[in-house]
């Protein structure tokens, strides 16, 4: 049997770099669609060069898109590519909107011209329950986004099911809560706190600066829920599911396991900054993945303070061998 190909838009993100591991281990062909820049940062997927392909193409370009699939022709495409981070949602509003949602639409009109058959898989968000209207939140759940970006990924959802119901498309889209790794961008929460904490231990930095620590997440590990966008695209019939943990933990929790796990008072060290408060609040995000697990067979392996403690072991790491000029 011929390999399978698939098509990654965002592969330089996190999810990306560890979907594309996770399909080069099922055998797959992986393109992975870059965009255009005078400076070409492949840092998560630098290791993946030569087993991958990079292809050129814009959320924001129909034709690039088109032709893509053209040349590709790819049995499945994970759409991971979008404007990701909700406080620049507020700051780039319009453009958010175009990656995030319309962007959607562009991918899906491209399968629809070129081919119906190609299996599509959108990144879906728990961004889009916002303020939540019932606790914990499943596929049945009425959305209630509370940021721009929210609003983007719920117009992405509900076009991905039109096209589903309008065309036949195999479509599916997955409701991921938060996911973390040691790729995961220095500008989201988790992130911030396990570099910031490896800084001030090895002297780097003398405080980490915070917004709202009561906000709650259901966190989960990176590489898991890769696993979960491929499953969705294994099944006789395309679905919506809900990927989570089932757990709810605070920022304020994060930060005393990360700074815990090198010895340190977080009190010391953890200053509050209006700065990082945002216009409006998602207070709390919990998952139930009920669906997934019977259907896809799908669970989570890592447990959150396994997850933030590896993520500080690799910051202390990457910032040790920063210094060894490595
Ligand atoms: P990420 O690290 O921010 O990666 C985003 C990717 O999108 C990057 O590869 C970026 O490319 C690409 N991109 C942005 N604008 C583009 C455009 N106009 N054309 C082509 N590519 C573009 O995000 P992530 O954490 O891997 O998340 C993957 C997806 O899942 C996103 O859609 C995100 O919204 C969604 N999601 C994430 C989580 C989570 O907790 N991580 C939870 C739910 C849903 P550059 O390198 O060129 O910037
Ligand atoms: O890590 P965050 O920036 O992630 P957020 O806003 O939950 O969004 C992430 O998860 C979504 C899934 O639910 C994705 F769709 C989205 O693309 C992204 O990956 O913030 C988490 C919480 C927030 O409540 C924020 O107010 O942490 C709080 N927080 C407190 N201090 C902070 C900070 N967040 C950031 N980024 N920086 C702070 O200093």
């Amino acid at each position: 049997m011929s390999k399978k190909t698939a098509l990654i838009t965002g592969i330089t993100g996190q999810d990306g770099s560890y979907l594309a591991e996770y399909l080069l281990e099922q055998g797959y062909k992986v393109y992975g669609m870059v965009r255009r820049s005078s400076v070409e940062k492949f840092d998560r997927i630098d290791h993946l060069i030569g087993d991958i392909e990079l292809v050129q193409g814009d959320l924001l370009d129909q034709l690039s898109l088109i032709s893509l699939m053209e040349k590709i022709r790819p049995d499945e495409v994970y759409n991971l590519a979008a404007q990701s981070f909700v406080p620049t949602s507020w700051a780039q509003p319009t453009l958010t909107a175009e990656f995030t949602a319309v962007g959607v639409i562009r991918v899906l009109e491209a399968i629809r011209l070129v081919d119906r058959s190609i299996r599509f898989y959108q990144a879906s968000s728990s961004e889009m329950f916002g303020k939540v209207r019932e606790t914990p939140q499943t596929e049945m759940t009425p959305f209630y986004p509370r940021s721009p970006y929210g609003v983007a990924k719920v117009f992405g959802h509900y076009i991905t099911v039109n096209y589903r119901e309008s065309y036949g498309i195999y479509a599916c889209s997955g409701i991921l809560f938060n996911h973390e790794s040691p790729r995961r961008g220095l500008e989201f929460v988790t992130r911030k706190v396990t570099d910031g904490v490896a800084r001030i231990k090895l002297g780097k930095q003398d405080e980490l600066r915070l917004g709202n620590l009561d906000a709650q997440r259901d966190w989960g590990y990176a590489g898991d829920y890769v696993k979960a966008m491929w499953l969705m695209l294994q099944q006789p019939q395309p679905d919506d599911y809900v990927i989570a943990t089932g757990k709810a933990h605070s920022v304020r929790e994060l930060v005393d396991i990360a700074f815990k796990h090198v010895g340190l008072d977080w009190k010391k060290y953890v200053k509050i900054d209006k700065a990082y408060l945002r216009p409006a609040e998602v207070d709390l995000l919990i998952g139930d993945c009920s669906k997934a697990r019977k259907v896809l067979g799908w669970e989570p392996t890592v447990s959150f303070e396994e997850m933030i403690c590896m993520m500080v072991d690799a910051d202390l790491k990457l910032l040790s061998e920063e210094d060894k000029g490595g």
